[in-house]
């Protein structure tokens, strides 16, 4: 019997997991959909972040998956990404059969097919409203893993791509879950992704990176911390060079890390070399010192990061 295997991105963060459970757990619960044997699936190794939370909640986390494990019979459904560079590698775009995100489309794909795109901070959001659409209720430990996607996508309702939906939806989401303090769940969730001790420095300049098809091809990594003050005095020097094999290895032009404090609400970005110092000058204004950028407030990359870089390269 063919299966439907639902898929996050490229580096798997906490929504693009979360989001392939619930859409799982939708599915199963109405076969109205008619999707055979759904089953969510992750592309690579979860973060920190990720890996405390499903510890937290006692849950499993999905099975890896490689294209060479999906059958010709398979279809496939994509959570929080869409364009092909974050797809997993080698993934057969013929069996794409719906796409659910809320990142800006790229997509040219021969057939028809079901498209959900919602411009709200999480896509953890969207299978919520279609959840509630359904009449289908999260247990309470996949609620719990829900509420913390979308605080982990939206910063704790602090980021420039929050939405009513997101705060109205994680509001019933605690309630389900049983979570009183949401901001002190918050807090947690920020804590357990700062922690970045257990990586090397290669692994934190790439731990949630996205790669762009800009004029030039454009890695933009984001760290969300705590106490970004601290991680740029030990480790700044240590994580420029580490941008610079990463950059080779990924193969693209230009590469840029964003260490954002998620109290602060504050950016600084490190830039690779020359290039990106010259490009996040215009795109951000002000002077790099040392390779690094003060971008101010800016936190979203979707939303106020990746735009801006892309614009100045459109007019290069
Ligand atoms: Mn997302």
């Amino acid at each position: 019997m063919s299966k439907t295997y639902i898929i996050g991105h490229l580096k798997p963060d906490t929504d693009s997991a979360v989001a392939a459970m619930a859409l799982e757990y939708l599915y199963s619960q109405k076969d109205c959909f008619g999707y055979s044997q759904p089953q969510a699936v992750i592309t690579g190794h979860l973060s920190p972040e990720t890996s405390y939370l499903f510890e937290k909640f006692k849950v499993l986390t999905p099975p890896l998956i490689t294209a060479a494990e999906i059958g010709a019979d398979d279809q496939v459904v994509l959570v929080d990404h869409n364009e092909e560079s974050q797809r997993l590698i080698g993934l057969n775009e013929a069996q794409i059969v719906e796409i659910v995100d809320h990142h800006k489309v790229n997509l040219n794909l021969s057939t028809p097919l079901f498209l959900n795109f919602k411009t709200w901070g999480s896509t953890t959001t969207i299978i919520y409203f279609f959840m509630k659409e359904y009449s289908v209720t999260p247990d309470k430990k996949l609620a719990g893993l829900m509420l913390a996607a979308i605080l982990s996508d939206t910063v704790g309702f602090k980021s420039a791509t929050t939405t009513q939906k997101d705060k109205k939806f994680g509001q019933e989401l605690a309630q389900i879950a049983g979570i009183t303090d949401i901001n002190a769940f918050a807090l947690e969730i920020f804590r357990a992704g700062s922690d970045f001790s257990t990586l090397s420095d290669e692994e934190i300049v790439q731990n949630d990176f996205k790669i762009y098809e800009f004029a030039k091809k454009t890695c933009i990594s984001q760290l969300e911390t705590v106490e970004q003050e601290v991680l740029l005095a030990n480790k700044k020097d240590r994580l420029l060079a580490a941008m610079t094999n990463v950059k080779a290895q990924l193969g693209v032009e230009l590469f840029f890390v964003a260490v954002t404090d998620v109290l602060k609400v504050n950016t600084k970005l490190l830039l690779d070399g020359e290039k990106e110092m010259i490009i996040a000058e215009r795109a951000f204004g002000g002077s790099a010192v040392d390779y690094v950028l003060d971008i101010g407030s800016k936190m979203s990359r979707k939303k106020e990061i990746a735009p801006a870089i892309e614009e100045v390269l459109k007019n290069d």
